[in-house]
């Protein structure tokens, strides 16, 4: 049976470790056929990056910290002399001060503030405006969120108010780039144990919370995330933008 992705070419940003939800995407984007293309930061994870793209049959591993303006041009560059178009974006990037994700919300410095939104809500618009040109038959740009960005979740924080910035942008680009057949969506994510989980004051309390109150009764799993991504990059979601998709177990439904 054919690929959900056969003849399409993804890239994903946000790969750090086997951990990260970016590596699910990914293999599942293979799985069904995807050309697939990583994006790294830095030198502190390239060999490993670079060790799970050539696991997974990636077309090419190339290095962009999203924050950097001539990063993302180079990347543009790199991709335009070898790939003649682009079917799909993924951003799975995230960052905030740990200090700002435990003390108290209304303490966030500055500096804080600004590099949360920088790196975890701008960036998706940074990212859409470098590749959207590239995707010149249409297709999709997609993003990670959380709960937070709507709900109040201890220690979340700065956090929460970047990604209901993301939220907005995922909206406003979605209202912009539908003219070239390009959707935008996020993912909103149940808690899941990755590196930018591990080290969360009481994170293993916030899974156990949602393995005994979510309907489904049990946490999510990177895997079902990585399958709505192929959903939206694949033609199956042709009618969907704009939104934000819950694979939360059905947390986010519950009052009390
Ligand atoms: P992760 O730490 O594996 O992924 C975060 C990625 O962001 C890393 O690959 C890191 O290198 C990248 N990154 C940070 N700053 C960057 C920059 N300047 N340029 C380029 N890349 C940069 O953790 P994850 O849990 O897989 O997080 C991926 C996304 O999923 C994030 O947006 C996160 O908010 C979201 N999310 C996570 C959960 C969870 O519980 N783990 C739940 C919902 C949403
Ligand atoms: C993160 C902080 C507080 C509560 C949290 C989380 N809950 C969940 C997360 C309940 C699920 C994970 N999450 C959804 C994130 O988006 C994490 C982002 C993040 C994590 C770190 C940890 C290490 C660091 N900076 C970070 N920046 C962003 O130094």
């Amino acid at each position: 049976m054919p690929g959900l992705l056969e003849g399409k070419t993804a890239l994903v940003a946000g790969v750090a470790n086997r951990w990260s939800i970016a590596y699910s995407i990914a293999a599942a984007f293979r799985r069904e056929g995807a050309t697939l293309l990583l994006t790294y930061q830095g030198d502190r994870v390239r060999a490993q990056v670079e060790e799970l793209g050539a696991e997974l049959g990636a077309a090419k591993v190339l290095n962009c910290d999203v924050t950097n303006d001539a990063e993302l041009a180079a990347l543009v560059a790199a991709l335009q002399a070898e790939f003649p178009k682009l079917d799909a974006v993924v951003h799975s990037i995230a960052f905030a001060n740990k200090e700002d994700l435990s003390r108290p919300f209304s303490e966030t410095s500055r500096d804080g503030y600004l590099l949360a939104q920088n790196v975890s809500a701008y960036s998706l618009v940074a990212l859409s405006r470098a590749l959207s040109p590239l995707m010149t038959g249409g297709g999709a740009i997609m993003t990670l969120t959380y709960l937070g960005a709507t709900r109040v979740v201890e220690n979340y924080n700065v956090m929460g108010v970047a990604k209901a910035a993301l939220e907005a942008c995922v909206r406003y680009l979605a209202a912009e780039l539908g003219g070239k057949g390009i959707r935008v969506n996020a993912i909103s994510a149940g808690p899941i144990k990755t590196a930018s989980a591990r080290g969360i004051k009481d994170f293993s309390k916030v899974l156990d919370g949602v393995a005994e109150h979510s309907p489904l009764k049990r946490n999510c799993d990177p895997a079902e995330v990585a399958d709505t991504a192929v959903f939206l990059a694949s033609g199956l979601g042709r009618g969907v933008t704009g939104n934000t998709i819950f694979v939360d177990a059905g947390f986010q439904i519950m009052g009390l």
